[in-house]
């Protein structure tokens, strides 16, 4: 009675379940159309993720397929995070400087005194090329929203409350939400068809409340009209925001996810729940403590054969082989 290797086909037939459709994956979580091209010891810019606005100096520590470790330079490596190689928020050395971007510099290092030619030669590293930054290269259609426009925004931090908010940068296809007279702790880069802005206007006719600017004067008489005229802004053109599509996944289905609690470890998942922009992924095998819910457009949420494909290593589900990681082991 031999037994045989772990494979989708056999595992899906045997649970009589069936992949997520390829076609309801966003292109970033989809199988890529190059091969990972980053090698340990390039550096590069790209955004914190625990800080989403703040651009970093970083090092590539470590390659999984199609998968890099990021170090920030001159941090503890307990900071280090996981990206695909296509992420919008790796930016080649040079990004910040040349889009007006503040760029948090190594540890150590003084404003004004940072030169990336000096510091990369210093610390005998290497630039990671341009050509290796697939998001530089894609085209990118005029979307009607510009920086210093108003909109009303989730509090991703605090999803309960819809804010009054600014678009503090454009960049490609992406915008900076930043909230009124609040610091940029809050702040986080999204598209025109996230789910998580409104145009000006939609808690009123919605009937929800709408949390204006801190410190604003008199809270319970705001008015957009009054307000967009204080500031000398504008709102930004209702015609910019692009509804999702419902995103059509259903439960059961199975996908490849990465285990949050290790992050350098891809599972074998099945979607357990569903919400208008979520969905609770389980990890098979495992005990439903470790559910967890997710955006639909993660990037860190796969197409089964992902891992395969990219040559990424695959957690099968416990009891299959004898070679586990039980989630959050090894963080
Ligand atoms: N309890 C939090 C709420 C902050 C909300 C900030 N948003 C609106 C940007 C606090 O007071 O820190």
């Amino acid at each position: 009675n031999k037994k045989r290797a772990w494979s989708w086909p056999a595992y899906l037939e045997e649970e009589r379940a069936i992949a997520a459709p390829v076609k309801l994956f966003k292109e970033h979580q989809s199988f890529p159309q190059s091969r990972n091209s980053f090698k340990v010891g390039m550096k590069l810019e790209g955004l914190d993720p625990s800080h989403p606005s703040l651009f970093c100096v970083l090092t590539v520590a470590e390659i999984q397929g199609y998968r890099v470790r990021l170090h920030f330079d001159g941090y503890p490596e307990c900071y280090d995070f996981w990206a695909n190689a296509d992420s919008w928020d790796l930016k080649p050395a040079g990004w910040c400087e040349k889009n007006g971007h503040k760029l948090l510099l190594p540890k150590g290092c003084k404003d004004g005194e940072f030169n990336w030619s000096m510091y990369v030669k210093n610390c005998r590293g290497q630039l990671a090329p341009k050509h290796l930054f697939k998001s530089l290269n894609t085209s990118v259609t005029p979307s009607g929203f510009r920086a210093g426009m108003k909109l009303e925004a989730v509090d991703r931090k605090n999803p309960l409350l819809i804010c009054v908010a600014t678009i503090a940068a454009v960049v490609d296809n992406r915008l900076l939400i930043h909230f009124d007279n609040w610091d940029d702790t809050y702040d986080y880069w999204c598209d025109a068809s996230s789910p998580y802005i409104h145009p000006v206007g939609y808690c009123e006719e919605a009937e929800l409340t709408l949390t204006t600017p801190a410190e604003y004067k008199e809270p319970k008489s705001f008015s957009w009209e009054k307000y967009l005229e204080e500031t000398g802004t504008q709102a930004a053109p209702a015609r910019a925001f692009k509804p999702r599509p419902p995103h059509g996944f259903q439960i059961g289905m199975k996908v490849e996810a990465v285990d949050k609690r290790n992050p350098m470890l891809i599972r074998v998942a099945s979607i357990m729940d569903t919400e208008d922009h979520r969905l609770k992924i389980h990890f098979d095998g495992w005990s439903s403590e470790y559910d967890y819910w997710v955006e639909t457009d993660c990037p860190d949420l796969h197409p089964v054969g992902w891992s395969q494909k990219t040559g990424h290593p695959l957690q099968y589900p416990n009891g299959s082989s004898d070679l586990l990681t039980a989630p959050g082991q090894g963080c």
